[in-house]
């Protein structure tokens, strides 16, 4: 006995073309749906393999194989033996039952892709492909208007070949986030000034905002050699401070603690004499409260040209997102930190926010790890995942 393997786009056209080779008697060991992962899912269609087990010695491959029962049955009765001839009766009412339950299991499926062709009146695309990666944009939280906005032009194309869609789709993504990446940071400019530059973390509870600092101030102390002083006026969490001081003592910086923000210009001073930049910490505010967000310009007013962060949580819905963007935007310009991006499965929320394009996205913090959890925000990585590879 030897083994074949056929592919195919169907299960029908897989058994027509094992039989056609093979002939009647072979016999079906699986049949498989094989469906690729990650990026190749979009550029390679899942596809049927069906594996079969023939004698050699009745089938030639390179002969033409015996077609049907039909012809089968024709060349059997050319034959004269009256054995013969009872043989091949029992033989026929073999294959006709079996013909019969083939029939079956064709009218089985061909229900099913009826169904499945019901469903197809309600896919937006006509475009297999382009309705495949819609429904995967959709499902990473991309809203359907950003989707319309990638997929769009390239349904109405006809005849595009998968590799090409992709590109396009994956280049129209990147062009996307790129827009929205954020250049010409305080952080990142060798600040020759002699004045301290004032770096303020804005944000929701629990996002991030400490962390986040620790994992920015240890590079600019440990790899850049400048020195950063600390500033917090979370006075309202027990233990914010203390979370704050821990880091500065690791990293040999000052702590300074703001309980009302007229104190904050005085403090100011002080670390500005000593240090390249001063981090300041802010407790976590919700952003439907009218009375925390007046604190917070309270305190924002105190700082002169402070370079400003809104920390987000990516984990967060989209509407979530940019109702918090919408209440900060109120008040003052920042650029945004999208922390947690290990977390989320809707990576598509941070897409949808470059594409409002009124605010730049600056990094993304992608684990708790200090300091190494922490990246320059980029297009092309978030594209990968969002056309189904890890973010790596
Ligand atoms: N998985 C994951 N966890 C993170 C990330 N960034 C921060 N965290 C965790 O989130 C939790 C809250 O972090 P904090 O830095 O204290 O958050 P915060 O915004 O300062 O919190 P408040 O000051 O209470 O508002 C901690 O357990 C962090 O380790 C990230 O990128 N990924
Ligand atoms: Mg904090």
């Amino acid at each position: 006995m030897k083994i074949k393997k056929y592919q195919g786009e169907t299960e029908e056209q897989v058994i027509e073309l094992a039989k056609k080779e093979l002939g009647n008697d072979a016999i079906v060991l699986s049949i498989k749906r094989i469906t690729p992962t990650g990026i190749f899912s979009i550029i390679k269609k899942p596809y049927i393999e069906l594996t079969a087990s023939y004698d050699e010695n009745k089938v030639k491959l390179e002969e033409k194989p015996k077609n049907n029962v039909f012809s089968d049955i024709r060349n059997k009765i050319a034959s004269n033996s009256i054995e013969d001839k009872l043989k091949e009766k029992d033989n026929t009412i073999e294959r006709l039952e079996k013909r019969i339950a083939e029939l079956e299991t064709y009218l089985e499926k061909a229900m099913k892709s009826l169904s499945i062709d019901k469903n197809k009146a309600n896919n937006k695309y006509k475009n297999q492909l382009v309705q495949f990666i819609y429904e995967m944009l959709i499902a990473k939280g991309v809203h359907p208007a950003v989707c319309s906005e990638i997929l769009e032009e390239i349904d109405k194309e006809e005849n595009q070949n998968i590799d090409l869609i992709v590109k396009i789709v994956y280049n129209k993504i990147i062009k996307m986030l790129d827009n929205a990446v954020c250049t010409d940071l305080f952080i990142e400019n060798d600040n020759k000034q002699k004045e301290a530059k004032t770096i303020v973390f804005l944000g929701t509870t629990g996002v991030g905002k400490t962390t986040t600092i620790a994992k920015l101030s240890s590079e600019l102390i440990m790899n850049k050699n400048k020195k950063v002083g600390f500033i917090t006026s979370d006075t309202y969490r027990i233990a914010a401070v203390e979370q704050l001081k821990t880091y500065a003592e690791i990293l040999g910086s000052q702590v300074e603690i703001v309980y009302k923000p007229e104190d904050m210009k005085e403090k100011i001073d002080k670390l500005k004499v000593i240090n390249d930049y001063i981090f300041i910490d802010t407790a976590g505010r919700s952003h439907k409260n009218e009375k925390n967000m007046r604190e917070i310009k309270e305190l924002l007013d105190e700082i002169d040209n402070p370079e400003i962060y809104l920390v987000i949580s990516s984990t967060n819905n989209f509407d979530d997102i940019e109702n918090i963007i919408d209440v900060y935007s109120k008040f003052c310009k920042f650029n945004i930190i999208f922390t947690k991006i290990d977390e989320t499965d809707t990576i598509g929320t941070i897409l949808n926010i470059a594409y409002k394009a009124k605010n730049k996205i600056a990094y993304v913090t992608v684990g708790q790890n200090v300091p190494s959890d922490i990246e320059r925000f980029s297009g092309e990585k978030i594209a990968k995942v969002l056309l189904g590879s890890m973010y790596k």
